[in-house]
């Protein structure tokens, strides 16, 4: 077990930590950015007013549109001239979000990517194979970074080029894979079609994140590809991959709390849910330079736990994400999750895990498609592709309680994706 002593403070040790980084971060942000600024002064409250950490309650929050409409380096609390990168989201519609980071931000990133690396169990002198998407997106330089930081030998491959990715992976001997699952799942694929057991390689930890994806994604990963699959998260905004990771008890991530205050609200009321009950996670940096953010928040869904973990750390840890405010869809007054969708699909007989959901309206009913693909090897005839269709539409009726229509394709026929997976095409909004 790796746990330096942050990692197993007393949770008054962690809170100390927190109310001396607090104190100082939201004075930065106030009195270094305009929009913090109007913000605290419109709620009546100032920096000095944080006496505990419960009084971070009375600040406003921040949101995404904040960024946009601050855009492009508006919420910057340093002169740009002192950012050394500049990362960004494409968002699906408007300005993309732009994040940026002064040295010191991009050491304390990478500490905590490596951070997250032991705990998912890498080690130094490890060869980490990253198949994250190096640009704009967080994930190819965060890892790239902390890998480094860790002290292993980074392949710095990014997305795509899969049969030379695998290639790769066999001639160097790389011990940890790092992808987003739904791209893992496509290296496992390509190996199989291309007849390379990847089970027998050196491959013995997957370190997945960026998107959402559930226990029986995690099964199927680690039989495809032979290793130990572990959930890594983080955003952009808050700063990037390893806001939190699992640990090889792989029972909710834990969320580095010396570097991050968690919330968890009620996204309608916006107050504090009882312990343990899941809601919207509310994130403020205590310790980012460039871009300080309070209590902004993230639209993911999840739970805390701040009971001790197996392993030994002490940092709070949350439930999977299993998906984004923004993601749900609401089909004729259910809300669906595109992850609950996933969840029938893995390991299901005759399909493929790759599928995609087409939403539609007709006339004044929506319609939800969900487009699955044969599994290969499958009969190919209609009457077969007629059997999974019923089985999936029966299951996701049981899972979600809405009648969709099925369309079965041949293998190979749902894109594949290389970075984050596109899951759904809402096609109402057109
Ligand atoms: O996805 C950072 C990242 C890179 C995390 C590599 C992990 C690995 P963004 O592109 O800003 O940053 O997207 C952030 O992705 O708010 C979640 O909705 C989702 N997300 C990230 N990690 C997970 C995860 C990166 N492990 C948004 N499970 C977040 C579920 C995740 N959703």
């Amino acid at each position: 077990m790796y746990a330096p002593d942050i990692e197993t403070a007393s949770r008054d040790q962690i809170a100390a930590v927190q109310l001396e980084r607090l104190k100082k971060i939201v004075k930065h942000a106030y009195d270094n950015v305009e929009h913090y600024k109007k913000s605290f002064d419109k709620a009546g409250v100032r920096p000095e007013d944080l006496k505990s950490l419960d009084d971070l309650a009375r600040f406003p929050f921040t949101v995404k549109t904040d960024l946009r409409d601050n855009y492009p380096f508006k919420l910057f609390a340093v002169p740009r001239e002192r950012l050394v990168r500049l990362h960004a989201s494409s968002g699906t519609t408007g300005k993309p979000t732009v994040v940026g980071y002064t040295p010191a931000d991009i050491s304390t990133w990478s500490d905590l990517m490596a951070r997250s690396m032991m705990a998912c169990g890498a080690r130094p002198g490890d060869i980490i194979h990253n198949a994250y998407g190096y640009g704009l997106f967080t994930g190819g330089l965060g890892a790239h970074y902390g890998a480094e930081r860790l002290g292993a030998t980074v392949v710095p491959m990014s997305g795509g080029n899969t049969e030379k990715q695998i290639a790769l992976i066999m001639d160097f001997g790389a011990r940890v894979l790092c992808a987003t699952p739904s791209y893992a799942l496509n290296i496992a694929e390509v190996a199989e079609k291309e007849g390379i057991d990847i089970r027998k390689s050196s491959l013995e930890i997957g370190i997945f994140g960026a998107e959402p994806w559930g226990e029986p994604m995690r099964a199927e990963l680690d039989a495809r590809l032979g290793l130990k699959s572990v959930d890594i998260y983080g955003l952009s905004e808050i700063m990037g991959p390893g806001v939190a990771s699992e640990c090889l008890e792989r029972a909710g991530l834990h969320i580095w709390e010396d570097h991050f205050l968690i919330e968890i609200v009620d996204p309608e009321t916006m107050k504090p849910v009882p312990p343990g009950q899941a809601g919207e996670m509310v994130l403020t940096t205590l310790t980012k330079e460039a871009l300080p953010m309070i209590r902004y928040r993230t639209r993911d869904i999840t739970k805390l736990s701040i009971e001790r973990c197996g392993c030994g750390r002490t940092h709070g840890r949350i439930l999977r994400i299993t998906g984004r405010n923004d993601d749900m869809l609401i089909i004729r007054g259910v809300n669906v999750y595109p992850s609950q969708v996933e969840s029938v699909m893995v390991g299901r007989p005759g399909v493929s895990p790759h599928y995609q959901l087409v939403v539609q309206r007709e006339g004044s009913m929506d319609t939800l498609t969900v487009e699955v693909e044969a599994e290969p090897g499958m009969a190919t005839s209609q009457d077969a592709y007629d059997v999974i269709a019923k089985d999936v539409q029966h299951h996701v009726k049981t899972m979600i309680g809405v009648t969709c229509r099925v369309v079965v394709m041949a293998p190979g026929e749902i894109p594949r994706s290389m970075g984050k997976a596109v899951r759904v095409r809402d096609l109402r909004k057109k």
